[in-house]
């Protein structure tokens, strides 16, 4: 019973992406989507040690304290072949607001909660290369459940009851926002290695929802002088998640621990998330602490994204019809 209801907020939450072109993948698609991973597996791999291998050196001259190999070491498996493929499928959610996604890599903001480094790196699944240039935009809640830009609305109402009470309904032109406050928002663009790095907060959790970030990955960008987005092609859409154990430490934590009026929804029975991990691709952040010692005191996560060249000109061709 509660599943499907969950399942059915997540159809419902799809349907607020403006996507014409959106179709489910078929059986033959996921499985070409699952072989793409495959063959770039062992890259994603070594694009991850690459980055590993470089933080470690900076750690190393800067300062006396010489943690990172050794305690390091364990995490090193759990970031090969991290590569998860997001493409236009995955919901962008009631909460994207582009008008407040700005051009920087501190997007903190004074928010209270346990500091986050998130490293992003872009794989261009076709050629197994890493991508430069493409802008990398994620947005996240802060630690009790609220979205800038959406601060006016509760993080404890399940969505539906929340359309009732606004006389509102699911569609493309749903807007939410009730203001122009802009935490926990930004975009930067990789570097020449298609990393990517920002600085702030382990995301809380809202209503009906784990604790997931929104990341988009934009090419040919054109920004404004205000730092947001004038035009581009958007190439990927996804959500990115932290480990449930990782989760259930950290949200014991204040500000997170203060959250009480709902239940944190997991990993295991949020649907997004396991549309995400069909096929067994991997949307976890891979963490360890910032401080080489406790994940309490902050933490660094890597992911790897892949972005799907060919679908990509398959959307260009659908957009220029
Ligand atoms: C490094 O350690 C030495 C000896 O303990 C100490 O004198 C020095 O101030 C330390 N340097 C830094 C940058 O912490
Ligand atoms: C930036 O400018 C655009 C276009 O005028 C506007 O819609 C948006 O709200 C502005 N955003 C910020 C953060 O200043
Ligand atoms: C999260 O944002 C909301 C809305 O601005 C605010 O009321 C709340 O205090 C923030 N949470 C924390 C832990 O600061
Ligand atoms: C929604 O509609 C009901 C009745 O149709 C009305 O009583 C209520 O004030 C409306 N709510 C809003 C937020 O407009
Ligand atoms: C959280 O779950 C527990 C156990 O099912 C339940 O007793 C409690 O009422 C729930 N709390 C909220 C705020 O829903
Ligand atoms: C399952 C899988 O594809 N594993 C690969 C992970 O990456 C290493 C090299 O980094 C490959 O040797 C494995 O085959």
């Amino acid at each position: 019973m509660q599943i499907s209801l969950l399942a059915m907020g997540a159809a419902l939450l799809s349907g607020v992406v403006a996507h014409p072109h959106h179709d489910d993948m078929s059986p033959a698609e996921l499985s070409r989507r699952a072989g793409l991973s495959k063959r770039c597996a062992s890259s994603a791999g070594a694009m991850s040690r690459r980055r590993w291998a470089e933080r470690n050196q900076k750690r190393a001259t800067s300062g006396n304290t010489t943690f990172s190999v050794t305690t390091e070491a364990p995490y090193y498996d759990a970031l090969q072949n991290n590569t998860c493929i997001l493409t236009e499928e995955v919901t962008a959610g009631p909460y994207v607001w582009p008008q407040s996604q700005t051009l920087r890599q501190d997007i903190t903001e004074g928010q209270p909660g346990i500091p986050m480094i998130l490293d992003i790196g872009v794989m261009d699944m076709e050629t197994c290369e890493p991508l430069p240039d493409v802008l990398v935009d994620i947005w996240y809640c802060n630690a009790t459940g609220s979205y800038s830009s959406f601060t006016g609305r509760s993080p404890n109402t399940p969505f539906e009851e929340l359309l009732k009470e606004l006389n509102m309904t699911i569609g493309p032109d749903l807007d939410l926002h009730t203001d122009d406050t802009t935490f926990l928002r930004g975009m930067w663009p990789t570097n020449d290695n298609g990393i990517t790095e920002f600085t702030g907060i382990v995301p809380g959790f809202y209503v009906e929802r784990t604790i997931h970030i929104h990341v988009q990955v934009h090419e040919n960008y054109v920004i404004r002088g205000n730092g947001t987005i004038a035009s581009s092609n958007t190439i990927s859409t996804g959500q990115i998640f932290l480990a449930e154990d990782l989760s259930a430490q950290l949200m014991a934590l204040e500000p997170y621990v203060g959250h009480t009026e709902i239940n944190r929804t997991t990993n295991s029975i949020d649907s997004i998330f396991q549309g995400e991990t069909v096929n067994g691709w991997d949307p976890i952040i891979s963490v360890v602490p910032m401080d080489g010692e406790n994940v309490e005191n902050g933490i660094i996560g890597y992911i790897t994204i892949g972005v799907d060249s060919a679908a990509k000109r398959k959307l260009k061709r659908s957009l220029e019809h």
